[in-house]
C-alpha cells in the first residue's frame, strides 16, 4: 500500500474548493508516490466549514489553524487564504516542519516574504507557491520550446491579464480592494502571476517602471459574509475609500537583453479571466491566452517562406506535459488541471526530496518586481532591481 500524507487546509472559498479538487484527483489520475488524504480543514465560522468539508471530503474540522498546525498527524499544510494571512501561518507551520503548499502571492512584502523562505529552509520543508499557470500543458509545453531553441533569442515579453468584475461601482470593497488585506490590487493579484510566467518562459528582470491608477474611488461597504468567487454584496449605503489601483501597467528590462510589457486590469470588460502573452524571438513567436488555454499559437521563421503564419498547436497529445493522464488527444482540459498538477508534482517533490517550482524563493523574487513597480509609479522613476 502506498504512503498517506495527511493534508489540513486553511481556507475553503474559491482556492479552498480549487486545492480540495487537486488533492482529491492527483493520485485517481496520476501515478504519485503517496496518497494525500484530506484530512482536516480549517476556517473561521463552523457551519460554512462543516458543509464545506462534508461537500469535499475532508475528515474532520478545526477552526484555529494554531491547532491545525500543532496536530501531529497533519504533514502538509495548504493555505488557501488571502495574502495577509499568509505569513503568520506558513512561518507556524514551517517551525513545525509542515511542507507547504501556499496560495499566491507569497506575502504582504518582500521583508515578509525573505523570512518565509529563510524558516522554510532552517527547518528544511518542501514549500511551493501555486502559480498555477505554469502547469498548464500550453504553457509547459512552451517553455520546453524555447528551451529546444524554437523561438531563438527572445526579443519581446508583452502581457496582459484582464478581467471585469468591479467596472460596477456598486460592486462593494472586499477585501481585494483594501491595501491592509490585499497590499495592492491587479499588481499584487494578477501581475504575480504574469512575473511568475516571465521569469519562468523569459528570465530574471533587470529594471522596472510602472504606472498604476484607480478609477473608482469609493465603494459600498461589502457583506463580509457574502464575499465568494469574485462576487459580493454590499452591507447597506455606507461608502469606504479604495485603497490599491485598479490597473497598473508595467515595462522592464530583462538581464538577458529581451524587453517586456505587462498590463493587470479588473476593468476590462468582457475579458473574464483573460491572461495573455507574446513571446517574439529570433527564430519565431508564441502566444498564448488563457481564455483558450489548451492552445498555444507558434510562428516558425524556418518554415518555407510562403507556408510562414501562425499556427494553432492544440496541447492535447502525448507529448504534451500532463496531457496524456487525462483524455485521448484533442479531449480538452480546464482552470482546475493546473491545480492538480502542482499537487502531483508538490507530493513528488516531497517525497523525492527535491524542491519543486515555484518555491517561496521564486515568491520573494516576483514579490520584488511587484515592489518595484509600485515604487516606480509613486516616484515616477526607473527602478532597478
Ligand atoms: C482573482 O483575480 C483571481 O481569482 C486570482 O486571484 C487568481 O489567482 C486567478 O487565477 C484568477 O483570478
Amino acid at each position: 500500500m502506498k504512503k498517506h500524507l495527511n493534508v489540513g487546509i486553511v481556507g475553503y472559498k474559491f482556492m479552498g474548493r480549487a486545492h480540495s479538487n487537486a488533492w482529491k484527483k492527483a493520485p485517481l489520475f496520476f501515478d504519485i508516490p503517496a496518497i494525500p488524504v484530506l484530512k482536516a480543514a480549517c476556517g473561521r465560522h463552523q457551519e460554512s466549514l462543516t458543509e464545506f468539508a462534508e461537500n469535499w471530503g475532508w475528515e474532520e474540522t478545526e477552526t484555529d489553524w494554531r491547532k491545525l498546525i500543532a496536530r501531529p498527524d497533519i504533514d502538509i499544510i495548504d493555505i488557501a487564504l488571502p495574502q495577509d494571512l499568509h505569513y503568520d501561518i506558513a512561518i507556524a507551520a514551517a517551525r513545525a516542519g509542515k511542507h507547504i503548499f501556499c496560495e499566491k502571492p507569497l506575502s504582504m512584502n518582500s521583508r515578509q516574504a525573505e523570512e518565509m523562505l529563510k524558516v522554510c529552509e532552517e527547518n528544511k520543508v518542501t514549500h511551493y507557491l501555486n502559480h498555477n499557470y505554469r502547469r498548464t500543458p500550453a504553457v509547459a509545453y512552451a517553455k520546453k520550446m524555447i528551451e529546444a531553441g524554437k523561438i531563438g533569442r527572445i526579443f519581446h515579453w508583452r502581457c496582459a491579464y484582464q478581467q471585469d468584475w468591479i467596472v460596477d461601482p456598486s460592486f462593494p470593497l472586499t477585501w481585494q480592494l483594501k491595501k491592509e488585506t490585499a497590499q495592492a490590487g491587479p499588481q499584487w493579484d494578477l501581475n504575480s502571476h504574469a512575473v511568475d510566467l516571465a521569469h519562468f518562459l523569459v528570465g530574471d528582470m533587470a529594471t522596472v517602471s510602472c504606472l498604476t491608477t484607480n478609477f473608482i474611488k469609493e465603494r459600498p461597504l461589502a457583506d463580509e459574509a457574502s464575499v465568494g468567487n469574485l462576487s459580493a454584496q454590499s452591507s447597506g449605503t455606507e461608502m469606504g475609500e479604495v485603497t490599491v489601483e485598479d490597473a497598473a501597467l508595467m515595462m522592464v528590462t530583462f538581464k538577458n537583453g529581451a524587453i517586456g510589457s505587462f498590463e493587470a486590469t479588473r476593468f476590462a470588460s468582457g475579458r473574464k479571466n483573460r491572461l495573455s502573452f507574446e513571446i517574439y524571438g529570433s527564430k519565431g513567436s508564441l502566444t498564448f491566452d488563457l481564455e483558450r488555454m489548451n492552445e498555444l499559437q507558434y510562428f516558425s521563421r524556418e518554415d518555407e517562406n510562403g507556408d510562414q503564419g501562425f499556427r494553432t498547436i492544440l496541447a492535447t497529445e502525448a507529448v504534451h506535459p500532463y496531457a496524456n493522464h487525462w483524455w485521448p488527444a484533442g479531449h480538452i482540459i480546464g482552470y482546475e488541471h493546473a491545480f492538480v498538477h502542482s499537487v502531483v508534482d508538490f507530493v513528488k517533490a516531497i517525497e523525492g526530496n527535491t524542491s519543486i517550482k515555484p518555491d517561496f524563493s521564486d515568491g520573494l523574487k516576483i514579490i520584488k518586481v511587484l515592489e518595484a513597480g509600485i515604487q516606480s509609479s509613486e516616484t515616477k522613476q526607473q527602478v532597478s532591481l
